[in-house]
């Protein structure tokens, strides 16, 4: 079994960053430095297939699991990310449990669902593997997260819950702020009610649960409450806040030293 599912189903959290830079050395040091996961950003990334494609290459090599965010619950998007390795999908903005189970189906081969059947792609090694054993490896091994960022994924959440299949909810705190009248607020205490009432709700089901922070005090906050999937930060604000702190002390420094 691929390593971010046995991760989830020991009850082991793990973390990582989205990924918008289309830049596979990047992806290694992630690796290096000992995240478990990057996902791969189609919805607000520029990254086009091949992108993808290098990207979960890149992933593979330095020992990190690849996740892609698709664009949009869309069968056709979900399998051709999955065709190309990756190991685990993030679909946005989920409202219902028709919608899950959409997602759900694009995912996995028959008899669990309907994705498009191809044994020459990637993920298949190019049919090197016994297309019987790829179907079946597959199915098992990937790790399907829903995003739920929205009123309506809310008012349907125990729908959602009830779709076999699903590996992980993800919140969406910034979607979410927005969907309840309190755009980018997301420490709001209205949103962090609802945030909490979903990770009870998923708990209560026995699935796991997934949310993105930017910054460490977030983390304490949402481990305590048992999330495992820690979506942390982005490459481009993990680059930005770490200049600039690096800049902040060069001035400090400076100052300092007119100052002797
Ligand atoms: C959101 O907060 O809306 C997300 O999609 C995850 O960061
Ligand atoms: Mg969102």
């Amino acid at each position: 079994m691929n390593n971010l599912k046995t991760r989830l189903q020991n009850g082991r959290m793990v973390a990582g960053p989205f990924i918008k830079f289309a830049n596979p050395g990047l992806v290694e040091i992630y690796g290096k430095a000992g995240f478990d996961f990057v996902v791969i950003d189609t919805e607000h990334g520029p990254h086009s297939i091949e992108t993808v494609e290098n990207l979960v290459r890149a992933a593979e090599l330095a020992g990190i699991s690849p996740v892609v965010r698709v664009r949009r619950n869309e069968p056709s998007l979900i399998s051709r990310v999955m065709d190309v390795g990756a190991e685990g999908i993030l679909v946005p903005q989920v409202t219902g449990g028709a919608d899950a189970l959409s997602a759900v189906k694009a995912a996995k081969f028959a008899p669990e669902g309907e994705r498009g059947m191809c044994c020459y792609v990637r993920s298949a090694s190019y049919s090197h593997e016994n297309k019987f054993d790829y179907f079946k490896r597959t199915n098992r091994d990937n790790v399907i997260i829903i995003l739920i960022e929205g009123k309506q994924g809310l008012e349907n959440l125990d729908q959602i819950i009830g779709v076999p299949g699903i590996d992980v909810l993800f919140i969406g705190p910034y979607d979410l702020s927005q969907s309840l009248g309190l755009p980018g607020q997301i420490d709001h205490p209205l949103v962090r009610e609802k945030m909490r009432e979903v990770v009870s709700k998923a708990h209560l089901a026995g699935l796991a649960v997934g949310t993105f922070v930017d910054n460490l005090e977030a983390v304490a906050l949402w481990s305590a409450m048992g999330v495992q999937f820690i979506a942390y930060s982005v490459d481009a604000g993990i680059i930005y806040q770490a200049s600039r702190e690096i800049v902040s002390r060069i001035q400090e420094e400076f100052k300092a030293s007119r100052q002797q």
